[in-house]
């Protein structure tokens, strides 16, 4: 039976389109996603969109629409980011949008069960109210009446409203995170919750908002004059949509979800808010949280409300860099964790030399060889394979090349297999697409030191059938391991390499040497990176 892993995104804000930040999340969930599939997994990846609160409703007005018709603002924003999702690729399983009534009818029900079971309680509040981050803070925690998680002014509060009691399940939280049974990554996040589940006491965490100050959000089922805050509102997605309420069978098959792949913004209220309601509900807690790093530009965040974001589409449009290739920034730049600085210019430079110059180019010389030397056939290599190749003074220096791309070639699943694996510290994009990459830059070396055009001079077939058989081999291996990162790139070199079964069902053992039969007719097409000249 197929192993099933179910994956989520967070669910985005649409106050304002989305930016690189959030395709981001998107690429690496659907790069694992594909990765999966490719190692034959049946894969649910959810993602989807926040639609209440306090934010979306000012936006709303901001919009110029009149209150009360924040429906209509949300409805025009979903396209945007559906549309954006189909340019980069995004394969999701379900798009959930938190107005959905599946959706609110599971939170209603949710709370009610929360209530009813002595989970929640009425008291008046009094602190700080951060309306960005839709987050409380003690007088505490922000001194100075400044939010500590973005920095801008916090507004005062002083209202009554019913909170969870979050505080009841501190110790078993720390268990959980400490047992690894919800595992909190990279290690420095389990860190860091930890550290401050151990040096702080929870406050109880508010729940609702009066309908005096806030209509825009989900009425609470005991009291019909407040909505849900809309942070337990959006948290309870990963299970409203799986069909905790409407089809037990598929939440018993995909729950506890494998990965919540998050920003680090949102750790706490994944790390620690969501575990403990799920304790409170008596389900299980995720197997995993993984929190990535953020995309920074002059050193602030990449965010809708800072005026620094980036627009993908604009990057198309502008500069010519396509989804794939933006794909392959995002996720070859920095370690999967860590901030990664953002510049136009850092774009290109990576476009030019790593897919331009280096895989690119690879595939172009390779074709035009196979088209000039072999008819466009994809040549037999003799048994005595190389034979050709050691008559040179350099001979042992190509066999030696040879071998090594071979023995890298084998050796790659393993390597990927290891980095992306979710099971254990992964995923991380980088080292995996570092190890591809050291395999097309061993081929475009061997081109240069074989020198195949000498070969070609001499008439030397069977030297030139062993080149450009080692050549083929390597990129036909390269284009299945790249598909996950960049499945429209990886389609069209396999399609160059004339193979018309779909890439789709080749799945990991299958990728080996070999892969490409001699006698196969190539189908030579456009570069696939034409270089891209920065003003
Ligand atoms: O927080 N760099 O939504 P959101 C990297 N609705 N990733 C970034 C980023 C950046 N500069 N900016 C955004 C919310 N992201 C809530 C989530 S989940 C139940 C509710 C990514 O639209 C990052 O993954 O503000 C962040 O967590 C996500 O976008 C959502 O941001």
């Amino acid at each position: 039976m197929k192993k099933t892993y179910y994956i989520t995104s967070p669910l985005y804000y649409v106050n304002a389109a989305p930016h690189i930040g959030h395709c981001y999340t998107q690429v690496a969930c659907d790069t694992i996603s594909r990765f999966l599939r490719q190692n034959d997994c049946d894969v649910f990846f959810m993602t989807g969109t926040d639609e209440h609160g306090e934010k979306i409703e000012k936006a709303s007005i901001e919009s110029g629409l009149p209150k009360g018709c924040e429906n209509k603002f949300v409805d025009a924003i979903i396209p945007r980011f559906k549309d954006l999702w189909k340019y980069l690729d995004i394969n999701y399983n379900f798009f959930i949008r938190t107005s959905d009534k599946n959706h609110i009818d599971t939170v209603k029900h949710i709370l009610d069960v929360l209530n009813k079971n002595g989970h929640i309680y009425k008291k008046i509040y009094k602190g700080w109210f951060c309306t960005p981050c839709e987050m409380f803070w003690q007088q505490s925690q922000a001194p100075e009446g400044i939010c500590p998680d973005c920095k801008r002014n916090l507004e005062k509060l002083d209202e009554e409203n019913y909170f969870f009691k979050l505080s009841s399940y501190q110790d078993k939280l720390i268990k959980c995170i400490e047992s690894d049974e919800l595992a909190v990554r990279p290690p420095m996040r389990k860190n860091e919750v930890l550290s401050f589940l151990k040096g702080n006491n929870l406050q109880d965490l508010c729940i609702s908002r009066p309908k005096k100050r806030l209509k825009w959000g989900i009425e609470l089922p005991f009291d019909k004059d407040y909505v849900t805050y809309v942070w337990v509102d959006a948290l309870l997605n990963y299970i409203s949509g799986i069909g905790y309420l409407g089809n037990k069978k598929q939440f018993k098959k995909l729950w506890p979800a494998d990965l919540h792949l998050i920003g680090k913004d949102i750790l706490r209220h994944h790390a620690i808010y969501w575990p403990i309601l799920l304790i409170a509900l008596g389900e299980k807690v995720p197997r995993k949280v993984f929190a990535h790093g953020w995309w920074v530009i002059d050193k602030e965040k990449m965010s809708k409300s800072k005026d620094n974001a980036v627009d993908p589409m604009r990057l198309l449009n502008e500069k010519g860099i396509k989804a794939d290739a933006l794909r392959y920034f995002l996720l070859s730049q920095v370690q999967f964790g860590r901030d990664g600085s953002f510049t136009e210019n850092l774009c290109i430079e990576k476009y030019n030399s790593d897919l331009a110059n280096d895989l690119g180019n690879l595939l172009n010389r390779t074709l035009t060889m196979v088209e000039k030397y072999f008819d466009g056939v994809v040549p037999k290599v003799l048994k005595d394979e190389g034979r050709g190749v050691r008559d040179g003074e350099d001979d042992q220096v190509k066999a030696l090349l040879r071998e090594e791309i071979k023995g890298l070639a084998d050796e790659l699943p393993k390597k990927i297999k290891h980095y992306i694996d979710i099971e254990k510290d992964g995923p991380d994009f980088q080292p995996a697409l570092k190890a591809i990459w050291e395999l097309i830059n061993k081929a475009n070396k061997y081109i240069e030191v074989s020198a195949p055009w000498k070969y070609a001079k001499d008439k030397n077939t069977s030297a030139l059938a062993v080149i450009i058989d080692t050549l083929v081999q390597a990129q036909g291996i390269i284009s299945v391991l790249l598909y996950p990162f960049m499945p429209h790139t990886a389609k069209d070199i396999w399609s160059q390499l004339g193979q018309e079964n779909d890439i789709l069902n080749i799945k990991y053992p299958k990728i080996k040497w070999g892969i490409i039969k001699p006698g196969t007719r190539i189908n030579k097409g456009k570069p696939l990176f034409p270089r891209i000249t920065s003003e």
